[in-house]
């Protein structure tokens, strides 16, 4: 019988007694979110400073975008794509010309926008680029992230993501990432069908490569007749301080694979963006999922980005990401406990000053949250701060007080 939570305890209870232990949460519960505000059971407000990891950029329960969820779940949710339907036409067009390709492809998981453009990259290997089947390569870097199906985790270099779950995908070459010289050497190989990344790694601790390293890379790729793609699923969507993060260096992939705030936070909603030359590569029953491109989250996805684009949010994200790395840096000449700050816009981390198998960074992440900021540490000692976009100056302002307040407590 299903019961009414009365308090946080119970919640973590029934989770324990009945739920996969796949994730170690922070010893809280919400039930209410708004804006940049997040609710525990017993009524405690929050400051998010993770946005679900980049997936609430535009605030919890944004109303144009519930209103939209409304509106449409009211009239139709589902057809699968067995037939057409009066949404996804519309949302195709708003789509390519909101980002300027030819066609979409839409699915419904970041996951499975990565998976998505790996099997397109080796479609266009095969039928465009020529090379001989079964024989095409795909090229990612070291600490990549970006999902967790067997075909992303044949790609990573994480031992927790990858333990007891093989064998792996064939056609995986790894590389460093913000080496230049390591993707040339790996290019010369004419089996190389792509080369897949993420702007600024998300979970390896929020690294930014260097100045040059994206425009660099994909005129390597170009010169040797190699499909760039850009997971842009965590950096995507206003959260670096642009639409994109391959907007900084004007790197127009030729593969762009978004999610996570592509909906808002509402729904998951993936999309992997291309060329006619690449994405008509794909003909009918070759690829889909049965959620992917439905109505709702069309609808959703529309108002989503409409939201981006109207209230401003990556001029806000790169105003607010300023002051936020001003105010960490200042923390950092007071304490020895913070060694650095990195990111771009409002996708930021901290590394704390001791081992990655420490719990300083977890122990820190409690202290925020009794002081109300909920933050969670990535690997050992990074903490990414990653708040909503649409935060004021003010209430930066307020947060980083409480960041301080919390690292310099823990310092004594
Ligand atoms: C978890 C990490 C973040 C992503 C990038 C694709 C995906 C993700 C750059 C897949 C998803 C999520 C997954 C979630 C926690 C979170 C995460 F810690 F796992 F790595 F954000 F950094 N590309 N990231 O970051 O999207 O299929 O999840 O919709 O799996 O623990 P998804």
């Amino acid at each position: 019988m299903y019961q009414t939570i009365t308090s946080s305890q119970e919640a973590i209870a029934l989770e324990h007694e009945y739920g996969a232990f796949n994730y170690h949460p922070l010893p809280v519960v919400l039930s209410k979110g708004q804006g940049i505000y997040l609710w525990d059971v017993e009524g405690k407000r929050y400051f998010d400073f993770l946005s679900a990891y980049s997936a609430v950029n535009q605030g919890h329960c944004h109303p144009r975008i519930i209103n939209a969820l409304i509106e449409q779940a009211q009239r139709l949710t589902l057809t699968s794509r067995a037939f057409y339907n009066d949404v996804l036409g519309r949302y195709e067009q708003f789509m390519c010309e909101y980002f300027g390709y030819d066609r979409v492809l839409p699915m419904n998981t970041g996951v499975e926008g990565g998976e998505t453009a790996v099997k397109l990259c080796r479609k266009w290997g095969y039928e465009v680029k020529g090379i001989p089947t079964n024989q095409a390569k795909i090229i990612f870097v070291e600490r990549n992230f970006w999902g967790r199906t067997l075909g992303a985790i044949s790609s990573s270099t994480d031992s927790s993501s990858k333990r007891n779950f093989g064998p792996f995908m064939p056609g995986y070459e790894v590389i460093p990432y913000n080496d230049l010289n390591a993707l040339a050497k790996a290019l010369e190989d004419k089996n190389v069908a792509g080369f897949m990344l993420e702007p600024i790694q998300g979970e390896a601790g929020v690294v930014v490569p260097d100045e040059g390293y994206l425009s660099k890379a994909y005129q390597l790729c170009k010169e040797n007749n190699v499909l760039f793609i850009a997971d842009e699923v965590q950096t995507g969507i206003a959260r670096t301080g642009k639409l994109l993060a391959c907007d900084y260096e004007s790197v127009k992939p030729d593969i762009l694979v978004l999610g996570k705030a592509l909906s808002g936070g509402v729904m998951p909603v993936s999309a992997v963006l291309a060329s006619n030359e690449i994405m008509l590569t794909l003909r009918p029953g070759e690829h889909g999922s049965t959620f992917g491109g439905n109505p709702l989250a069309c609808e959703v996805a529309m108002a989503a980005l409409n939201v981006v684009k109207d209230e401003k949010l990556a001029e806000n994200s790169a105003y607010l990401g300023q002051i936020f790395r001003a105010r960490m840096s200042r923390i950092i000449e007071k304490t020895d406990m913070v060694v650095l700050v990195r990111g771009r816009g409002l996708l930021n981390a901290i590394v704390i000053n001791d081992l990655p198998t420490s719990h300083t960074a977890w122990n820190l992440c409690v202290k925020l949250k009794d002081y109300g900021l909920l933050a969670k540490p990535t690997h050992g000692n990074i903490i990414r701060f990653a708040p909503p976009l649409v935060m004021n100056e003010d209430e930066l302002h307020e947060c980083c007080d409480i960041i301080e307040k919390s690292i310099l407590e823990m310092e004594k």
